[in-house]
This record gives C-alpha cells, sequence and structure tokens, in this order.
C-alpha cells in the first residue's frame, strides 16, 4: 500500500468517531510521547476528530518530564474511567500484547502503529507495524509529509527530539528513514529547545540512585550487570544500561530493577545485529514480556504474590540464563565496577570540603 492510501485508510477507520483516546506505552519516552501527538494533530486537522492521550505508568525521566513540559504535549495519566468514556482506542509504540501499555484485556484498538516485532495476537482496523523502522515518529512524520499539512514548530520540535533520542543521534538503530525524517524536521525544529531538554535539571534523589547502582553494578568479562533493587522510576534501569554499555571493552549490558510490583530489565549490546529483543524474550520465557530490536531490549515481569526469597531467586535464574545464552559460565565470579575506598562517606579532612587525607587509599592518584 502506497502512503496516500495507507493515510486515506488511517482516516476513513476514524471517521464517524466521536473521540479517540490515544495510548503510548507505560512509563512513556520520548518516542510514544511525539508520536501520539502527532497523530493526534493529524486525526484533528483532517479528520476533526479530537482525542486524548493517555498514559500508564510514570515520567520519571528528566529529559522526558522536561520534554513534556516544554513540549506541551497534552498527556494525562490513564485511569480506568478513560475506557468507559473512549470506545476507540490508538495504541502508538506499543501493541496490545506488548505488556508494557494498560489495556483490559476485552479492548481491541481500532489502530495500532508501533516500530517493535508484531505480536500473534495483534487486532486492530488499522495496523501499521513496521520493525525495520528506527522510531515510530518516523512513520507519523511520513504520515504528516503524505497528509501534507504544516507541522507546529513545537510538534516538529518533539518529533526530531524523538528520533535523535531514540536513535542516539541517529546512529543507534536507525534507518535512511530516520535520516529523511529529521532533515525534514531540521529547519522547523525550535533549537534551544532540545538543549534543554538533553540538559536537564537533576533532583538529589537522581544522583543518589546513580550512586548506589554504580555500587551495584559487577563486570565479568566484557559483561557489565546490575541488580538494582527498588529503584525510583521504572525506566532508570533503561538509562542506567545505555551509561553501562558506554563502558570500555563492555559488549553486554544487563540492568534489573523493581517498581512497586514490577521487576524491569533493559539489555543492551554494541553488537549491531544482535537481536536483543528475542534474546530478552527468551530469557524471559513465559514469566513476563519483552520487545526490542538489535541492540536495544526491555521487559518486564509481575512480582505480586512473590516472597523476597522468590524474588531474588526469579532474578538470579534471569541472569543465569542470560549467562547461557552469552556463553558464560553461570557461576562466574563477577568483579565490583567501581572499588569502594576508606573516604567513602566522608567530604575529607577538616578544612575545606574535598581535601583528601594524607594516607588515601586511593591508588595511582
Ligand atoms: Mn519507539
Amino acid at each position: 500500500m502506497d502512503d496516500t492510501a495507507k493515510v486515506e485508510e488511517l482516516l476513513s477507520v476514524c471517521r464517524g468517531k466521536a473521540s479517540i483516546l490515544i495510548l503510548p506505552h507505560n512509563n512513556p519516552d520520548p518516542d510514544s510521547l511525539a508520536s501520539s501527538g502527532a497523530l493526534q494533530y493529524l486525526l484533528e486537522q483532517k479528520a476533526g476528530i479530537s482525542s486524548t492521550i493517555a498514559y500508564g505508568g510514570i515520567l520519571g525521566r528528566e529529559e522526558n518530564r522536561t520534554f513534556k513540559k516544554l513540549m506541551q504535549i497534552k498527556a494525562v495519566r490513564l485511569r480506568s474511567t478513560h475506557f468507559k468514556r473512549f470506545s476507540s482506542l490508538a495504541l502508538i509504540d506499543c501493541q496490545p500484547g506488548s505488556g508494557n501499555v494498560t489495556l483490559p484485556p476485552t479492548e481491541k484498538p481500532l489502530i495500532v502503529i508501533d516500530h517493535h516485532s508484531r505480536k500473534k495476537s495483534t487486532r486492530g482496523d488499522f495496523i501499521d507495524i513496521q520493525p525495520d523502522c528506527g522510531a515510530t515518529a518516523t512513520i507519523l512524520v511520513e504520515y504528516l509529509q503524505t497528509a501534507e499539512i504544516g507541522v507546529p514548530p513545537l510538534l516538529a520540535t518533539a518529533l526530531y527530539y524523538a528520533l535523535i533520542s531514540e536513535t542516539q543521534h541517529l546512529g543507534r538503530e536507525v534507518t535512511d528513514r530516520e535520516i529523511r525524517a529529521s532533515t525534514f524536521l531540521f529547519p522547523l525544529v525550535r533549537h534551544r529547545l532540545i538543549s534543554r531538554i538533553e540538559h536537564p535539571v537533576h533532583s538529589r534523589e537522581f544522583f543518589q540512585q546513580l550512586y548506589s547502582s554504580l555500587g551495584r553494578t559487577f563486570t565479568y568479562k566484557s559483561f557489565v550487570g546490575a541488580r538494582l533493587g527498588t529503584i525510583y522510576y521504572p525506566s532508570f534501569v533503561a538509562q542506567l544500561a545505555d551509561l553501562l554499555v558506554s563502558l570500555k571493552r563492555c559488549t553486554w549490558c544487563f540492568v534489573t530493577g523493581r517498581y512497586r510490583k514490577t521487576l524491569h530489565l533493559s539489555l543492551r549490546t554494541t553488537h549491531t545485529r544482535a537481536r536483543a529483543g528475542k534474546l530478552l524474550q527468551k530469557v524471559i520465557g513465559g514469566r513476563g514480556s519483552a520487545g526490542g530490536h538489535d541492540m536495544i531490549a526491555g521487559g518486564q515481569i509481575k512480582l505480586a504474590g512473590l516472597s523476597a526469597e522468590d524474588k531474588n531467586k526469579l532474578e538470579e535464574t534471569l541472569f543465569k540464563r542470560l549467562f547461557k545464552e552469552l556463553g558464560l559460565p553461570e557461576d562466574l565470579k563477577p568483579n565490583p565496577l567501581v572499588i569502594e575506598n576508606e573516604t567513602q562517606g566522608k567530604i575529607g579532612p577538616p578544612g575545606f570540603p574535598g581535601n583528601q587525607a594524607e594516607s588515601s587509599s586511593i591508588q595511582g592518584i
């Protein structure tokens, strides 16, 4: 189907609907939020249909909170009453069975637009799933171009940020289509806002989380792993995994963390054709859900009803299964990433903050 026919079909399945509920995935990232905003704009401009964007979970990462605020994306927290008020649903950057979207099992969406691999159970009146695409935002930019409607500067900025954040500035999991979409948006983008999103103000809590997380990180040859225990927002596992995979000589990185009653998992690799998404699905098995691409993958497992011991066992099993898949010994001897030293917890000797004691044990400094 060519692009014009596709956009026509999208609009035709929406005609006659009073309003539509747009669902980005839970704990939404810029790709799912900007794509939701683009669909909202397209439906309003071309079909006169109003819609509401609602997300489950929370916006934790400061970049994403700043993004939502500066881009003025009107997304509200999802409530169960939304499903009573709206009979038509659009799932964006996720699918009914993908495990990262809150959807009553009886609901069949009207629209599904995603760039993760297609779930067998995915149903809908209009389905556009393109796993070869680097971002859902790319698909939406192409719709807007096809529909020949002007893109307002804030929406262009949001979509552009979605493209660069999803692909690490057009470097990871990127195709020619992301390059073309970002080139189209570039002259419309308000670049100062992009800079503000990329350099957000962080809370003290964030640094505490980072500090304790690095203390829980281990390495074995080119593998880096971390079991973070309780985290203060779910997407922190992905954020930390992106940081840790940048460790020199690291080729694989796996991070787990618990938020409320869910275990969140994030897998990263430097291998460009590793099918990390499939690997994580295999490691999780029937315990939960996972999705991803070649170099990045994420997943969730429900922890409700498990004892503290069961939760620990589960995480141990996941790590061991991953080690096996990667050809590492299951009982490998991990090395800590960072080494504690005797100045730990102290600012230094009396005097100016940061003064080091003569007997500092930090080697080589
Ligand atoms: Mn995405």
